[in-house]
């Protein structure tokens, strides 16, 4: 019977490697490059493992526009302050300083390896390293051609590391610690999702990016639109769950990012406002950034231009608040102003790059406009906020405690402990969307910091040489555990004839249909406007308390709700981790993202901290504690 439905008894696959790099993304791109660098004639063993096909997985998969952080002309300092701005001033600055100091030279490789870079004219055929001039959107934004954006930077990667060192198509869903020691990570459990195998990896260090967490909250885009997301759908929160279950210590949890996107497509507004100079105005044609200016100055130095994202959102916000939505964002003027002085060939080329911007990043939009008859040149297109997203590297800082680099002067001495990007638990490193309280990485970031991260981890596994990894978990009990939906299937499927209607069962969709429900109505998702207070967070812990019970009698039937089951699994210990931190952090420190109305304002005197909480996963505990913020650029 179990044949039948795809599940023999799975073949159990185990290895011992050195260091193993769990993600395919940005960040893993840039360690497996990197890496081999610093590993050459070590003898060191590396693998990595994505869930999907690195080519095309992660938030990169579409391709992208533009390469938001590029220093260029710019000094990482002034990077600093414009992070520390758009974050409402707590981030550990010595990790956002080092992105910065080491961003260009992975733009440099990128450029190298073929990425199409948009020069200024007569700067077309010199590169950045030789002193070509970029297209700028905004002072941190180059524009790309970049449809194969994600190819490129994966190709280059699996070029150094050795396809034989990748499993593509593993899903990881535990990291299991030392058998002698709890405080260190000795290994990781997932599973094939195409064929049926568990992989059980030993290793003395790994690197945990596996990106942000999307899903969590209920989506504006259900029923025929379900699927539809600004950040990847696939990349589920597993990054934090894991790293919170292994003991990690999470830092400002409860930051999201709530971007302003076109509505129902989710397409990017970045090129549009920053290249085109597009300009949003509310129903009745104002610019309500402009006339709502003043909303802003009850936030204090946080209020005065140019204003973080999350107050940008804030403004709008105000202003579906008081009925006077849709809020529009202006293309056909846009275009009609930039075209005033331009051949018709530059118009062309206008509107092509226009257009281009989402075909190469965010298709659905190209396919909202199709369908609806939009013709951007023509009239104007919806915007607003989306569903919250959790993420480390975008306009937002949610993410895992590490370790800083050593160099940075004024930088507490417990910032960092030894290993960059290490987290509080020896042998686990992060980056990219893994990496708390430093955001605005992006892309390039995100691959500059894989690489920082990855020669550390090189140290690491070097200095741990004679280190024998033992799993404190035995292999059954890992295989039971990750199997359990499965079993929990084929034990009960004959109870009932409607395969998904089961007592015994709850099927991987209708679980996440209900943290949705919980985060959206409790956790200030959309259908609150992004308000709570201290009373539906109890609620909603109470709530989410019995949903993870229930996780327990997830169903599996075929390998693809296994995976959907695991998915959500990792969602629910994120979106706990958030609505916990959203619940100890009593201020509003991001309107616009969301509202404590309980504490509306944001108040420095008390909470210009750090939040860090630390999971324990056998008693389902949570502690957590203030962390003081430390500037260390001056203003
Ligand atoms: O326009 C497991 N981003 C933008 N960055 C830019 O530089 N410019 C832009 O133009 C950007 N914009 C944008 C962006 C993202 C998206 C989706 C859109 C538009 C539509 C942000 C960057 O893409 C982002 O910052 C980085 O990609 C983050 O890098 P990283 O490595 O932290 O995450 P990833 O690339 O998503 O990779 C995650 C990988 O993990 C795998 N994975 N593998 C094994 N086991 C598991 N359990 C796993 N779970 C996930 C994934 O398959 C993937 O390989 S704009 O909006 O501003
Ligand atoms: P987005 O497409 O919204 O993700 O934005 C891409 C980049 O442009 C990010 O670095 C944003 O912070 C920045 N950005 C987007 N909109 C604005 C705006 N209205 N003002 C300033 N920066 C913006």
């Amino acid at each position: 019977m179990a044949q039948e439905f795809g599940f023999g008894n799975p073949e159990i696959i185990e290895e011992e490697v050195d260091i193993l790099l769990i993600g395919g993304g940005m960040a893993c791109c840039g360690a497996a490059f990197e890496i081999m660098r610093w590993a050459e004639g070590t003898g060191l063993k590396i693998r990595l493992v994505d869930k999907a096909a690195m080519d095309r997985s992660g938030a990169v998969a579409m391709g992208l526009s533009a390469i938001n952080t590029y220093m260029g002309e710019n000094d990482p300092s002034d990077y600093v302050r414009y992070v520390r701005n758009d974050l409402m001033g707590i981030i550990r600055e010595d990790l956002v300083y080092d992105v910065g100091r080491h961003v260009d030279d992975s733009v440099h490789h990128f450029e190298e390896w073929g990425l199409p870079i948009w020069k200024q004219p007569g700067d077309e055929d010199k590169r950045l390293v030789d002193g070509g001039k970029p297209v700028r959107s905004g002072r941190w934004q180059i524009m790309i051609n970049g449809e194969s954006y994600k190819w490129i930077v994966a190709e280059a990667a699996k070029k150094a590391l050795g396809i034989e060192n990748i499993n593509e198509r593993v899903f990881i869903i535990r990291l299991v610690t030392d058998k002698n020691d709890p405080t260190r990570v000795a290994g990781a459990a997932g599973f094939s999702v195409r064929d049926n195998k568990l992989y059980i990896y030993r290793f003395k260090c790994c690197l945990m990016a596996a990106g942000g967490a999307v899903n969590v909250f209920r989506p504006r885009s259900v029923g025929e639109g379900g699927g539809r997301a600004w950040y990847p759908v696939w990349n589920a929160g597993s990054t934090y769950a894991m790293a919170a279950e292994c003991g990690a210590e999470m830092t400002m949890m409860e930051n999201r990012f709530v971007p302003a996107r076109f509505k129902d497509g989710y397409g990017p507004v970045g090129a549009w406002f920053l290249l085109f100079k597009a300009k949003a105005m509310n129903a009745y044609g104002e610019d309500y950034q402009k006339k709502n200016e003043h909303l802003l100055e009850r936030f204090g130095e946080y209020g005065k231009p140019p204003y973080g994202t999350c107050l940008r959102n804030h403004l709008m916000m105000e202003e579906m608040k008081h009925g006077r939505g849709p809020i529009y964002i202006d293309t056909a003027t846009a275009m009609r102003e930039l075209a005033a002085n331009m051949t018709p060939k530059e118009i062309k080329h206008l509107e092509a790059e226009a257009w281009e911007d989402f075909l190469d990043m965010t298709i659905s939009q190209a396919g909202v406009w199709a369908g609806e008859n939009i013709e951007p040149d023509k009239q104007p297109s919806e915007l607003m906020p989306t569903e919250p997203y959790l993420l480390g590297s975008h306009a937002g800082c949610a993410g895992i405690w590490v370790s800083g680099p050593s160099d940075i002067p004024g930088a507490p001495a417990d910032w960092s402990w030894g290993y960059n990007r290490m987290t509080t638990v020896n042998g686990l490193f992060t980056a990219g969307d893994g990496v708390g309280a430093s955001g605005h990485k992006f892309s390039s970031g995100s691959h500059a910091e894989g690489r920082i991260a990855a020669k550390a981890m090189v140290k690491f596994a070097l200095d741990n040489k004679d280190w024998k990894p033992e799993l404190g978990r035995s292999v059954e009990e890992l295989v039971e555990e990750i199997y359990r939906p499965v079993r929990n299937f084929l034990e009960h499927k004959d109870y009932t004839t409607a395969i998904d209607v089961n007592p015994h069962y709850i099927t991987p969709k209708m679980f996440q249909f209900r943290l949705q429900k919980i985060m959206d109505e409790y956790v200030g998702g959309v259908s609150t406007m992004y308000q709570t207070n201290g009373k539906m967070l109890e609620l909603a812990e109470r709530k989410l308390e019995m949903l993870k019970e229930d996780s327990l009698k997830m169903r599996a039937k075929d390998l693809h709700e296994l995976l959907r089951a695991w998915e959500n699994y990792h969602r629910l210990i994120a979106a706990e981790c958030h609505m916990r931190h959203i619940k100890f952090r009593e201020e509003t420190r991001y309107p616009g993202y969301y509202y404590r109305t309980d504490f509306p304002e944001v108040d420095d005197d008390n909470w210009k901290v750090f939040v860090n909480s630390k999971y324990e996963r056998h008693t389902g505990a949570w502690s957590f504690k203030k962390i003081p913020y430390k500037q260390l650029i001056k203003d």
